[in-house]
This record gives structure tokens, C-alpha cells and sequence, in this order.
């Protein structure tokens, strides 16, 4: 069959499962057909309407960044400063700081205010090869607020695929009591997000700061009853039981897992819930407590790696920056921290048609100037970025 277009000349981290490590091919190509790719593997001769010599450069699938909170008002650097001095994260949520001072600023901004901000943030992410970005709400936490939130993040993506997630549990808003915000949350929320497709998947913050594992399972039994997927901030600052309470939902991920212990890891495994390390609220956080990495590897669960781009917690814009702490911090191998922003990235999220150049998938490709796939990891504050293969098909 004839191609649209192909990538000649090129070596690829395929990201193929079937092949060990990162499935590279030296002297490879990749062909495309109305934005799927057709082959990708060793060169050979395919028809096709444009021929791109890749100069024997490195490509990659287009990397996906799991876990941003990018849409927000307003800055949190004095709280910044202030952790500086010796306060801590918990002390400045329970003084009004943190999260409510962004709801505040988010509350006040419009729409058009907020898209603009966020797509200067998407910038950041794609100019370094991001093609498929997780998005969530969280800052509005009234029925008012989140629904613009959720409308700006659907509005998003003139430059790459945008997942949304629904973070109305992400805070306690000042104004309600908690049993109020819950209810609101699953009885009103959640049903006309589904009904009207707003977002994918819903998420929570399951902490002392935020809300309690009851509270969790009455949100993840309303999402699920409404079919929506789950996912969960679990065992960041302090062990609930987050993980397991991920897995009993059959969440998608649960994310950050520093607390995380043995019984919830099993449980992960078993429920094939995904791991989502953050490393850049770790080292924002100054963070001590390692997530259990060894034995996520050794239950065989998938581990992925994001931003968690946030004003409070993880101001980090840099999706390979979080791949370098991820192996620099957590002690993850360069083949985990690729896979992790590639095809571990992409099951976090459900999809399956991405983060490998295999054929059927989306040919969402980086091209990289770079000699082995290790420099994509090595440096620190670098973009070796050559070009992006992005369409909206
Ligand atoms: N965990 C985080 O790291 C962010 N949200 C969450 O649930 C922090 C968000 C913030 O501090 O604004
Ligand atoms: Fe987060």
C-alpha cells in the first residue's frame, strides 16, 4: 500500500512490547497513512507521496505527559518562599494557602484568561516532543467553577491530544461541609459529566489535607456506576491505603505512591493499575521518602512518569526534566524512565493506540537529535528536540 508520507534514514525506539528494552531498530523507517502509522521497522521499499530523510536521527513515539493540573490563575511563588523559611506543604493548606489560593485566583479568571494560560503551558510540554497531555480540573471546586475548567481543558489542544480528568476531589472547598461537597460531586457532577462526555476519567486527592478513603470510594463508586474510569493522588504525603483503594476500583493509575506499601502494590498488580511517578513534587516538596520502586518491579507493575505540573506542589514544565529525576531520584533505569513517558504513559490514560511506533497506532512521532536514547534522560534543562509529527486526525 501506498503512504502518505514516510521517515527514512531513521534508528527507532519502537517501544515495541514484544521486542525487549526500548525495541529499537537501527536503520529503520516509519510509513504513515492518514495519521496512523502503516509500518514501522527495518528500511524497505515503500511507495509514498513524501519521502523525509531523518538523517539517521533517533525517533521516538511522541512523548505523553499522565498527570498535569495546567489549567489555573495565578502563581504560588510566595508559598514557594515560604517552605523556603521551614514551612510545610500541610501547614500552609490548613492556614488557606496552597490549594484554595489558587481556586481563588482560578475562580476570579474567565475562560479566556485561563486558555490562554494554559496553552502558553502546553507550550512548554510540546516543544519537547509531548504529543498526548493529561489534563485536570481542580481549582474551581464549585459546579460552576469546574465546568469552566472542564470546558477550557476541551477547548485546548491546537497542538496535541488532550485527556481530560475530572479533579472536583481535589479540595475541600472553603464554603461547604464535607459531606455537602461530596454529594454535590456525585449526585449532580459526575452524572452530567458523563452524560455530557466532559471528561474521561475522575480522580481524587486522597490525604489528610484532602479527603478520606470513605470519601474516595462513595466518589469512585458514583464515577464508575456512571462509566467513567478512576484514578487516584494516592500515598503521597502519608499512607490511607490509597493504592489498594485505587485497585479495588480497577483505577487506571494511582499516582505519586511514595507511603505506598506492599499489600497495595499486590493489589496494583493485580488490578493492573498503573504507577505514575512524580519526581518534581518530590524534589519541590524536598521530599524524603522514596516511592517503593523495587517492588513495584518485582510485582510487575507498570510504572509511568509525569509532571504533575501544578502551581504549588510540582512548577516543573519539563516532561524530560521528570524522566531525569525519575532515574536521578528514584534510582529508575533509562529504559523505564522511556518507557514511562512512551507507552506506560499512554495505558495510565487507557489508550492503547499510542507511545509505541507499532502499526495501527497514531503516528505521533519526536525526532531527536540526539545518539543514544540515553541523552534523552541525561541531561538536565537540555532539548535535543529536532521535530514533532502531530496531527489532529
Ligand atoms: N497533589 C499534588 O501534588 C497537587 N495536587 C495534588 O492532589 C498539588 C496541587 C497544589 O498544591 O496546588
Ligand atoms: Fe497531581
Amino acid at each position: 500500500m501506498r503512504a502518505d508520507r514516510v521517515f527514512r534514514n531513521a534508528r527507532l525506539m519502537t517501544m515495541d512490547p514484544a521486542l525487549p528494552g526500548l525495541g529499537l531498530v537501527e536503520r529503520g523507517m516509519v510509513a504513515e497513512v492518514a495519521g496512523r502509522i502503516t509500518y514501522a521497522g527495518p528500511e524497505r521499499d515503500i511507495a509514498a507521496a513524501e519521502r523525509i530523510d531523518c538523517e539517521n536521527r533517533w525517533i521516538s513515539p511522541g512523548l505523553i505527559d499522565c498527570h498535569t493540573h495546567l489549567v489555573f490563575a495565578g502563581d504560588r511563588a510566595a508559598e514557594f518562599e515560604a517552605r523556603l523559611e521551614g514551612a510545610s506543604y500541610e501547614e500552609i493548606a490548613r492556614a488557606g494557602g496552597g490549594i484554595p489560593a489558587t481556586v481563588n485566583a482560578t475562580r476570579a479568571a474567565t475562560a479566556a484568561e485561563l486558555s490562554r494560560l494554559a496553552e502558553i503551558r502546553m507550550r512548554a510540554l510540546t516543544d519537547e516532543g509531548v504529543t498526548t497531555v493529561e489534563v485536570k480540573s481542580g481549582y474551581g471546586l464549585s459546579a460552576e467553577a469546574e465546568f469552566k475548567l472542564l470546558r477550557v481543558i476541551r477547548g485546548l489542544g491546537q497542538g496535541a491530544d488532550i485527556a481530560c480528568t475530572f479533579l472536583g476531589a481535589h479540595a475541600l472547598p472553603p464554603d461547604m461541609a464535607r459531606e455537602d461537597y461530596i454529594a454535590l460531586l456525585c449526585n449532580e457532577m459526575i452524572p452530567r459529566i458523563a452524560a455530557e462526555c466532559l471528561a474521561e476519567a475522575v480522580d481524587g486527592f486522597c490525604e489528610g489535607i484532602a479527603f478520606s478513603p470513605a470519601e474516595i470510594a462513595t466518589l469512585f463508586a458514583a464515577a464508575t456506576a456512571h462509566g467513567l474510569r478512576v484514578k487516584l493522588h494516592a500515598d503521597q504525603l502519608s499512607n490511607l491505603h490509597g493504592a489498594a483503594l485505587a485497585a479495588r476500583f480497577g483505577a487506571l493509575s494511582a499516582d505519586h505512591l511514595e507511603h505506598t506499601d506492599e499489600a497495595g502494590i499486590r493489589a496494583m498488580a493485580r488490578a493492573g493499575t498503573v504507577a505514575v511517578l512524580l519526581p518534581g513534587a518530590f524534589y519541590a516538596l524536598r521530599e524524603t521518602k522514596l516511592p517503593p520502586v523495587a517492588a513495584l518491579r518485582a510485582h510487575g507493575v507498570t510504572i509511568a512518569v509525569a509532571t504533575d505540573l501544578n502551581p504549588g506542589t510540582s512548577p516543573l514544565f519539563s516532561l524530560l526534566l521528570a524522566a531525569n529525576m525519575a532515574a536521578t531520584q528514584f534510582r529508575l533505569t533509562v529504559t523505564e524512565c522511556l518507557l514511562g513517558i512512551t507507552r506506560n504513559a499512554a495505558l495510565a490514560l487507557g489508550y492503547t493506540d499510542r507511545g509505541m511506533l507499532l502499526a495501527g497506532a497514531k503516528c505521533h512521532l519526536a525526532i531527536w537529535n540526539i545518539e543514544h536514547p540515553a541523552e534523552l534522560v541525561y541531561r538536565i534543562g537540555y532539548n535535543p528536540l529536532h521535530k514533532r509529527i502531530w496531527s489532529a486526525a
